[in-house]
This record gives structure tokens, C-alpha cells and sequence, in this order.
């Protein structure tokens, strides 16, 4: 059954893979499945027809014959359940990896999504060079127990997971902020994700979107 994701027509970050479909794509890729895209702008997006797919307006969607998800977590957890590759087979394994998705995406990315907020958004308010620190703060902490139980091992939990996937996804919106360089392991481990073929796949399909001829 052909499977279809939305993405943005203009994705703001100009093809640097930090749009959420890249992390859908990604999926698709690790599991050898083929998809194609329907570009969206912001004005299509907060439409009847694309708000029946995804009712809070936004990207990435996915379609599959009868079934349409919204919610990054949700569709990579359906990818990773119906192919093999992105979850073990062993159900204590494979609920320890979908812990980690829950992680990624409840417990590290909010505190990255309020840096971000701070940087691009609130920059100029005149209570920010206060507030950055502590939002920085907040993120570090999360970095730094991260680091301390990957510790020197690849993954977080065996071999490479959806787990993983989702957590290099949420820490890649770091990459500018130099966060993640106080942290050794973790620059290591956000390498070793964006080595893998699958990734590469992903992340070439995204900019070519931002690279395409008008
Ligand atoms: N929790 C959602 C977040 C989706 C989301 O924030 N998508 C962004 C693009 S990365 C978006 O569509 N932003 C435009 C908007 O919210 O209007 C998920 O993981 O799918």
C-alpha cells in the first residue's frame, strides 16, 4: 500500500533536517519502505483538508490506505511495529526501546523546545539574556543524565532502535546551540545516528525539497 507523509513546501530551517517529517523519513528508510511526499504550505496546513488529517494543523501526516496518523511518536511507533528493524524482537527489549521513543519525545525534546523558543523567538524581550541560562540549564540537565547512561555504549539499549532514532531526531535540534559538544558521548552518538545510511537517505530527500528548482 503506498504510503504518503506531508512536509513542509518551505521548511523554515531551509533543508537542515530539523522539520519532523526527517524523522518519519528516516523511519521509512530503516524499514526499506518507499513514500511519497505532499508538500504543504502554512496557509494549506491550517485548512479543512489538511486539518482532517492532522488536527492541530501541523506536519508531519501519514497515509496509508484507510489509515492516517498524525503525531511523530505515533507514526514511528506504527512503522517500527509492522517492519522489521527498528524494534527487537524480544517484548522486554522491544517495550525498553519504546520507553526510549517516550523519552526522547516527553522528556528530552520539551526542555530543547523551550531553548529554541528562547533563541528564535524571545530574543528580544527585555528579560531574555536573564531567562537563556536557565533554559540552557534545563537542557544540560537532561544532557547530562542522558550521557551518563549511554556511557560508552553505541545505543541506548542494545542495538540501534526507534528508540534512537527518535532521541537523535529531538537532540539534532541542538546541534547549533554547542550544547552538545560538552558532552562527548552524545556528540558521538548524534554522529553515529547521522552515519546511518537510512539517515543520509532521509536527511538528502528533505533538502532536496528546500534545493528544488521553483
Ligand atoms: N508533536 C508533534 C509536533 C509537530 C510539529 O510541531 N510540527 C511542526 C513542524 S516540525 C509544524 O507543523 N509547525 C507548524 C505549525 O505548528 O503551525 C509531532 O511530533 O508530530
Amino acid at each position: 500500500m503506498t504510503i504518503i507523509i506531508t512536509a513542509f513546501e518551505r521548511s523554515p530551517d531551509g533543508g537542515k533536517g530539523l522539520a519532523r517529517d526527517t524523522r518519519v523519513r528516516w523511519a521509512l528508510e530503516e524499514a526499506g519502505r518507499p513514500y511519497t511526499v505532499r508538500l504543504v504550505s502554512f496557509r494549506s496546513m491550517k485548512e479543512p483538508a489538511h486539518l482532517s488529517l492532522h488536527p492541530f494543523g501541523q506536519i508531519p501526516t501519514y497515509e496509508e490506505g484507510d489509515l492516517v496518523l498524525f503525531e511523530t511518536g505515533a507514526i514511528v511507533l506504527h512503522i517500527a511495529q509492522h517492519h522489521p528493524g527498528l524494534l527487537p524482537d524480544d517484548a522486554e527489549a522491544r517495550a525498553r526501546a519504546i520507553a526510549w521513543m517516550f523519552a526522547a519525545l516527553n522528556t528530552v525534546e520539551p526542555p530543547i523546545l523551550e531553548l529554541v523558543t528562547a533563541r528564535l523567538l524571545e530574543a528580544d524581550k527585555p528579560w531574555h539574556d536573564q531567562r537563556l541560562p536557565l533554559v540552557e540549564d534545563r537542557v544540560r540537565q537532561r544532557l547530562q543524565q542522558l550521557s551518563a547512561r549511554l556511557g560508552d555504549a553505541d545505543w541506548l539499549d542494545g542495538a540501534f532502535s526507534a528508540g534512537d532514532l527518535m532521541m537523535v531526531s529531538v537532540l539534532l535540534r541542538l546541534r547549533s546551540s554547542g550544547l552538545l559538544d560538552e558532552y562527548a558521548n552524545l556528540a558521538a552518538y548524534l554522529a553515529r545516528g547521522e552515519a546511518r545510511p537510512a539517515y543520509q537517505r532521509a536527511f538528502a530527500a528533505q533538502l532536496a525539497v528546500s534545493t528544488r528548482k521553483a
